[in-house]
C-alpha cells in the first residue's frame, strides 16, 4: 500500500497557489490598468497562462490564484478560460480576489499574507503539498519533479531556482548551497549580490517558486502572522526563517524541467520591463525560438474566443497584404499592407501600403493606410492614424510616446489621442 502511494505522482496531492497580486510597474502604462500576470503574451495566451499550464501539464488539478492590484481583466481570463476544474473529480480552481476576509481594515500586505488569509479555504481541500508560484514569468516546468526533490530530500521547503548574472541578481532572493543543495544562506534582493563559488559572475536566484508541506507551511504563516516586525512576505520573512532554523533545499531549472523533447535551453523570461516583453515576443518570431509555442508535449492552454481565421487580402493594384516571419493570430485582416517578424494578436486590421517590422500589437488594433511602424509595442486597441510614422526618429517619437532605453516605443490610445 505504501509502495502503491510511492509511485503515484505527487502533483495529485498538491495544490498550486499563484500569487498574482502584483502591479509590474516596470512594463509602464501596459500595466496601468491590468496587474502583470493578465499583459498578453505570445499572440494568444496571457502570461499568468504559463504558471497554470505548467501546474495542469505536471498533473496538479488544485489550483488557486492570489489577485490583487487592477484585477478585473485578469479575473475574467481566469473565470472564462480556467473554469473547467470540477470538484466532483477530486479538482479545484479558486480566484481569491484581497477582499479583507480576516480584517476589515486589511488588504494582502504581502506575498505570505496572500495565502495566510486564505487558509481557511486552503485547508478544506486537504492537499498534501502546496506549491507556491509567482504569475508573471514566462517558463514551461514540470512541478511533479520538483515535489518528488522536496519529499526524497525530507526538505521543509524547496525553492526553485537559477543561475542569473550577478548583477543582475539584485532583484532576486539570492541563495548560497552545499555540495548537496541545501540552502546554507538566503538573502532578498542584495545590493552587491553573493557569486556562486565556482561560477563567481553568476548567482543563484530564487524564481519565487516554493513547495512545502502544507501543514509546515500553515504553521510557518501563523507564526509569521504573530511577528510584529514582518512584512508577510515570503522572500523577505518566511523563507530567511526556514534557512535559518529548517532545511531549506535548491531545486535548478534546467532544460530537463520539462518533458518536452523540443527544449534546447532552460528558457525562463521575466519579461519585467517594456524592453524585455517586447524582445521576448518578437523572439517567438524567429526560425526556430527558444521558447516552443507549438510543443504538443507541453501545451500552454489560455482563454480564446473562437474566431475567424486570419485574412490576407491583396487587390489587383498588387498591394499584396502579406506577412513574413510572424505570428498571426485569427480575427486578423491584413489588407494590402506588408509586415516582417511581428507578432500580431487577434482581431487586428491593417491597411493597405502599411508596412510593420517588428511590432508587437495587442487585440483589436486597427492601423490607418499608409502607416510605417518599427520595433514598437501597441497596447489593446489603439486606433492608429492613417500615415502615422513610428521608429524611425527616436526624438520625435520621444514627444509623443514612451520610447524605451533599447528605443522601443509603446503606444496607447491616450497617446494616440494626445497627438489630436
Ligand atoms: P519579487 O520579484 O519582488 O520577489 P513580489 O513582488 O514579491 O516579487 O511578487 C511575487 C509574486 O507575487 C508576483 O507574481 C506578484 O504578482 C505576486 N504578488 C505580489 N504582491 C502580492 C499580493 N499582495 N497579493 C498577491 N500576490 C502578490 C520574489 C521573491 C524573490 C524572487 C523573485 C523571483 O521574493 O526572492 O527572487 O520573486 O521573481
Ligand atoms: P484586457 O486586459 O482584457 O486587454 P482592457 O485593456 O480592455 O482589458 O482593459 C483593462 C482594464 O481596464 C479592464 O479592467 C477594463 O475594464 C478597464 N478599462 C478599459 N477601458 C477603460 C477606460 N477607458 N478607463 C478605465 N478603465 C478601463
Amino acid at each position: 500500500m505504501v509502495e502503491l502511494k510511492r509511485n503515484q505522482p505527487l502533483a495529485r496531492d498538491a495544490m498550486a497557489y499563484v500569487l498574482a497580486g502584483g502591479r509590474g510597474s516596470r512594463l509602464a502604462e501596459l500595466t496601468d490598468r491590468r496587474a502583470k500576470p493578465a499583459v498578453y503574451f505570445g499572440g494568444k495566451t496571457r502570461i499568468i497562462d504559463f504558471a497554470l499550464s505548467n501546474a495542469l501539464n505536471s498533473g496538479i488539478r488544485r489550483l488557486a490564484v492570489a489577485t490583487q492590484y487592477k484585477a478585473h481583466s485578469l479575473i475574467r481570463h481566469l473565470q472564462r478560460g480556467w473554469n473547467f476544474l470540477r470538484p466532483e473529480r477530486n479538482e479545484s480552481f479558486d480566484i481569491l480576489p484581497a477582499s479583507q476576509r480576516v480584517s476589515e481594515t486589511q488588504w494582502y500586505e504581502g506575498t505570505a499574507d496572500a495565502v495566510f488569509q486564505n487558509v481557511d479555504i486552503i485547508e478544506p481541500y486537504g492537499p498534501e503539498y502546496m506549491i507556491i508560484l509567482a504569475g508573471d514569468h514566462i517558463y514551461k516546468m514540470d512541478y511533479e519533479l520538483m515535489l518528488r526533490q522536496h519529499v526524497d530530500a525530507g526538505a521543509d521547503v524547496t525553492i526553485g531556482c537559477l543561475e542569473v548574472p550577478r548583477m543582475e541578481a539584485t532583484g532576486f532572493g539570492v541563495m548560497h548551497v552545499d555540495e548537496k543543495d541545501n540552502i546554507i544562506a538566503f538573502v532578498e534582493k542584495p545590493s552587491d549580490p553573493p557569486g556562486i563559488p565556482d561560477r563567481p559572475d553568476y548567482a543563484l536566484a530564487s524564481m519565487g517558486i516554493y513547495v512545502f508541506k502544507t501543514k509546515f507551511l500553515i504553521e510557518q504563516l501563523r507564526r509569521d502572522a504573530a511577528e510584529p516586525s514582518s512584512s508577510r512576505d515570503f522572500g523577505k520573512d518566511i523563507i530567511p526563517y526556514i534557512v535559518r532554523h529548517g532545511k531549506a533545499v535548491a531545486h535548478r531549472f534546467t532544460k530537463s524541467c520539462v518533458r518536452s523533447s523540443m527544449e534546447r535551453e532552460a528558457y525562463w523570461r521575466d519579461v519585467g520591463t517594456v524592453d524585455a516583453y517586447w524582445e521576448a515576443n518578437i523572439d517567438l518570431t524567429d526560425v526556430t525560438p527558444e521558447l516552443d509555442l507549438y510543443d504538443r508535449d507541453w501545451p500552454i492552454w489560455t482563454y480564446s474566443e473562437l474566431k475567424p481565421p486570419a485574412k490576407f487580402v491583396h487587390d489587383d493594384e498588387s498591394r499584396r497584404g502579406m506577412a513574413v516571419s510572424s505570428l498571426i493570430a485569427g480575427d486578423c485582416i491584413i489588407s494590402g499592407a506588408s509586415l516582417r517578424r511581428s507578432l500580431i494578436f487577434t482581431g487586428a486590421r491593417i491597411s493597405s501600403y502599411s508596412s510593420l517590422e517588428e511590432v508587437v500589437m495587442l487585440p483589436d488594433c486597427v492601423v490607418g493606410r499608409s502607416a510605417r511602424l518599427r520595433r514598437c509595442v501597441l497596447d489593446h486597441g489603439v486606433i492608429v492614424p492613417e500615415g502615422l510614422v513610428v521608429g524611425e526618429d527616436i526624438e520625435h517619437d520621444r514627444a509623443r510616446f514612451r520610447v524605451t532605453e533599447k528605443g522601443i516605443c509603446l503606444i496607447t490610445q491616450t497617446m494616440i489621442d494626445r497627438l489630436g
